[in-house]
């Protein structure tokens, strides 16, 4: 240190700066002898205070960080006739090498430029918000003392609560996620005289060159903004519902995190019931089928201060989700008569024989299938187990002509798995349906009836050749010669070869080929074989 020497007038443009300089500084009068410092012991000294010689009071103002002056001092501004025993000779000319390092001023305040500015800026560090940012914190003269992105680790913290210095706490307010930031603050706003540790010297003036990239309070619930609505919404999800939907997840800063388009499937899961994070259970209630929502949600509603996978720990996590569609397990089939013609007394029961085209599509309307562009009907018997148990029963107490729609739950249609390569699992379908044909049933358990008496002498008629014993090729002749004269009537949707078969098996009960008067017996006469 040079020793103090009371200062002479200087007109002094800011009277009270303090500078913190390296002095390669040397005394050159002195035969070549030097006062070096190395950068590590600046010189931190009041400028215009009388704490220097007063040509160095003099020498100094005027001057910015980095900038380098060779000062030479007359005696008369410095040690004087009588100079410094031992160590400055009388009259000594001194030359000095000053480098400015820093400066600040009491009057100081922490200084606050925006150099980047997001297009929506509305929420803003307040007192007590908790944020994410990166910096790079240099000196005054551009020397980097700490950074985060060199830790590739966001600096987390609450602001205004006194977690930071009081510069930081004060300059990081009225920032928002995306905007860039620097804040210069003087020592006695950072770590003051004594600095900290070996990276921060005493009395330094610290500029941090901030990004925001997350910003929430401790106390945020889940924000929800509905994007799109659908027009037609009768029903909204609630706990217990199943959803399938569609998302884009992302970090307050837009970095993109995860996405069920990415996968091309569908995230599906009962919602309030705990199987996903809070925030998303809560989020996800009331909404419609087909809406559109922004989910916004706050750490402690999602995976806290720990993270996962590559999401950050205490990050603020936004999804932007696409409902495909959502069912309860409770749901029954949903059947919307969209046409009945005048005269729909007929209607179809467990039996019948319907011919009918459909549309079908997921609730989003991507198309599945159709009859239409088959250019040929469905053709089922109703209860029979052809089709899925929904449209089974979909198609009950329906006349020909009438159009319905038929909204199937998984349950009821292809479950879980769905079709490979055709229907999505647990996926809610949609039939659009038109009847166009009816053919009545025969009464349940039936594959022939008569329609009227049956003849006394049944079997000798059956018996053609008379020899006692029925053969398929004789039964098979007279049923169907009963049907085309209209006194019989065969189970429609049937292949009636098979049907015959199946009613001379049951009569030939010895299995040997032909019937014989003793096994031949009306179905009314025994309880449990049917047909004849
Ligand atoms: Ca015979
Ligand atoms: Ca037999």
């Amino acid at each position: 240190m040079l020793p103090q020497y009371p200062a002479g007038q200087l007109q002094a443009a800011r009277s009270d700066v303090r500078a913190r300089s390296p002095w390669f500084g040397a005394a050159r009068g002195m035969e070549g002898q030097s006062w070096s410092y190395d950068r590590g012991s600046t010189f931190n000294v009041l400028v215009g205070k009388g704490q220097l010689i007063a040509g160095m009071d003099k020498a100094l103002v005027g001057m910015c960080v980095n900038e380098r002056r060779f000062v030479k001092i007359p005696p008369q501004l410095a040690y004087g006739s009588e100079g410094v025993p031992d160590v400055i000779p009388p009259d000594s000319v001194l030359h000095f090498d000053v480098l400015l390092m820093d400066l600040w001023n009491s009057e100081d305040q922490v200084q606050v430029h925006t150099y980047f500015k997001p297009a929506n800026c509305s929420r803003t560090i307040q007192v007590s918000d908790f944020v994410r940012y990166h910096y790079n914190g240099t000196f005054l003269d551009g020397t980097l003392f700490d950074s985060s992105h060199n830790r590739m680790k966001t600096y987390d913290t609450y602001v205004g609560i006194g977690w930071l210095i009081p510069g930081m706490d004060r300059g990081l307010l009225g920032m928002c996620v995306g905007e860039k930031r620097i804040i210069t603050i003087p020592p006695f706003l950072a770590y003051g005289e004594e600095g900290d540790g070996k990276d921060i010297p005493g009395q330094a003036s610290l500029v941090f060159d901030v990004a925001l990239l997350d910003l929430h309070n401790p106390k945020d619930g889940v924000a929800v903004e509905s994007t799109f609505l659908p027009r037609d919404c009768e029903r909204r999800s609630r706990a217990g519902d199943f959803l399938r939907y569609h998302y884009n997840a992302s970090l307050l800063d837009g970095t993109l995190f995860d996405s069920s388009y990415a996968r091309n499937r569908t995230f599906d899961t009962y919602i309030g019931q705990g199987y996903v994070i809070a925030g998303m259970d809560e989020g996800l209630l009331g909404v419609c089928i087909g809406e559109r929502r922004r989910i916004v949600i706050p750490p402690h509603l999602a995976y806290g201060e720990e993270g996962r996978g590559n999401i950050p720990g205490s990050a603020v996590l936004v999804f932007d989700i696409h409902v495909v569609d959502f069912h309860n397990p409770s749901d029954s089939v949903q059947v919307t008569s969209r046409y009945k013609p005048d005269n729909c007394s007929v209607l179809s029961k467990k039996g019948d024989y319907l011919k009918y085209h459909y549309n079908a599509s997921l609730m989003d309307g991507t198309r599945l299938d159709s009859t239409l562009s088959l250019g040929k009907t469905y053709n089922i018997v109703l209860g029979s187990g052809q089709v899925v148990l929904g449209m089974d029963m979909g198609l009950r107490d329906m006349c020909v002509g009438e159009k319905r729609t038929v909204v199937i739950p998984p349950h009821l249609g292809y479950g879980e798995a769905g079709v490979a390569g055709e229907v999505p699992g647990s996926a809610v379908l949609v039939f659009d349906i038109e009847l166009l044909d009816l053919v009545s049933g025969l009464p349940e358990g039936y594959m022939f009836i008569w329609n009227d008496e049956v003849s006394p002498n049944l079997f000798e008629e059956i018996d053609k050749d008379g020899n006692g014993e029925v053969l398929l090729e004789e039964f098979s002749e007279y049923i169907h010669a009963q049907v085309a004269a209209g006194k019989g009537r065969l189970a429609p949707g049937f292949e009636a070869a098979v049907i015959v078969q199946s009613m001379f098996t049951n009569q030939d009960r010895d299995g040997d080929g032909r019937v014989t008067a003793e096994e031949f017996k009306l179905k009314d006469q025994e309880a449990r074989h049917d047909e004849l």
